[in-house]
């Protein structure tokens, strides 16, 4: 199952309180005050983890609290600190307030550590307060409460490389000829109801390298109104360097004009927001197996007016799918850099 939202609730570790004693010793008489300090509460500490790529292990556990802090006891001892819990979470992981909607971090890079619930503090003891007019104080301070917060995790997959279009054209198709993965494919639109992701390949040993490619729900005409699956999964191809634009040029789609398809998607992608209709793309017709060429022809012409890359596929047989796998690779390898470039400046 894919998780990509979950909702937990965590609750730092109270402070111990302050304790309130006198020294009691043989040949002391009146001692002065004692009281050893409370411990800290824990802290519920987030860190991001590449082992994990989902959120599915909040489900079953929504609920997350730090120990509390010991009491003080007499000697001037203070109470033992509460222990902090570390809550693992996949890079991409953005972390928002739930109760105020407040975005409180974005995991962007493997072990961050973030403390977003913090413990309590112990409350002093009473030995800190004498003072020469008041030398045997009985207040001690009491603990702080931990921090207790409602909290919202949502998962962007960290795909490099987004497939977009109408559905049924074949995204899913593609995704498992160029990955491992196994999603569902079926002659009907809206196939897909959460996105897939799947790890393609390049390259021999040693100098393979892969990359990770989003299959998600096919959008349609008034998307970003909510038609159909709305534009939810969008956020999911947010971070990619580049869009696969799949098209149908088979007569299977049942719609007349691969180049409006095209532009409608489009218009969807502008409509989300966030630079998708600006990101790289790719165009793709699909189906070559069954194509129509007059559908071909307007979709190639198209691209090449908008000076965007261009392939054609089947992936019944096989046709063309290395080309664009590898012309994938070396897109995201181009990003890669440019984005390495950037971080390093
Ligand atoms: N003839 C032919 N059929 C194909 C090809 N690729 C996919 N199909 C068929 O097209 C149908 C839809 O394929 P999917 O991969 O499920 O399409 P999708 O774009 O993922 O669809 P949604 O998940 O609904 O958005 C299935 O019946 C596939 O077998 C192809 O290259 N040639
Ligand atoms: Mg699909």
């Amino acid at each position: 199952m894919f998780i990509d939202e979950v909702r937990i609730l965590v609750k730092a570790g109270n402070g111990g309180n302050g304790c309130v004693a006198f020294r009691r010793e043989k040949f002391v008489p009146r001692g002065g005050p004692s009281g050893g300090d409370g411990g800290h509460g824990g802290d519920v500490i987030l860190e991001s983890s590449q082992r994990h790529n989902t959120l599915i292990h909040f489900r079953y556990n929504p609920e997350h609290k730090a120990e509390r802090g010991r009491h003080g006891e007499g000697s001037n001892c203070t109470g033992r600190a509460g222990e902090d819990i570390v809550l693992k979470v996949p890079m991409g992981t953005v972390v928002y307030d739930d109760t105020t909607g407040e975005m409180l971090h974005d995991f962007q890079t493997p072990d961050e550590r973030v403390i977003i619930a913090k413990g309590g503090r112990g409350g002093r003891g009473n030995q800190h307060f004498p003072t020469p007019t008041h030398p045997a104080p009985r207040e001690a301070e009491p603990a702080r409460e931990g921090d207790e917060l409602r909290l919202r995790l949502e998962l962007k997959l960290l795909a490099d490389v987004g497939l977009v279009g109408y559905p049924n054209v074949g995204k899913s198709t593609l995704i498992s000829r160029i990955s491992a993965a196994k999603p569902k494919i079926a002659d009907y639109p809206f196939t897909t109801l959460e996105p897939n992701l799947g790890v393609v390949t390049v390259g021999d040993a040693p100098y393979e390298e892969s990359f990770v490619v989003a299959d998600i729900p096919g959008l349609i005409e008034g998307a970003h109104l909510g038609a159909g699956l709305g534009v939810q999964f969008l956020r999911h191809i947010e971070r990619t360097g580049l869009l696969v634009h799949l098209v149908d040029v088979s007569d299977a789609s049942g719609r007349t004009d691969p180049v409006e398809d095209f532009k409608v998607i489009q218009a969807e992608l502008a409509s989300f927001g966030h630079g998708l209709d600006e990101k790289p793309m790719m165009v793709v017709a699909t189906k070559m197996d069954a194509s129509n060429p007059e559908k071909l022809k307007k979709l190639q012409a198209m691209a090449k007016r908008r000076k965007l890359a261009f392939y054609a596929i089947s992936a019944v047989t096989g046709e063309g799918v290395d080309t664009l796998r590898y012309a994938m690779g070396e897109r995201v390898r181009e990003h890669r850099a440019e984005m390495h470039a950037m971080e390093t400046k």
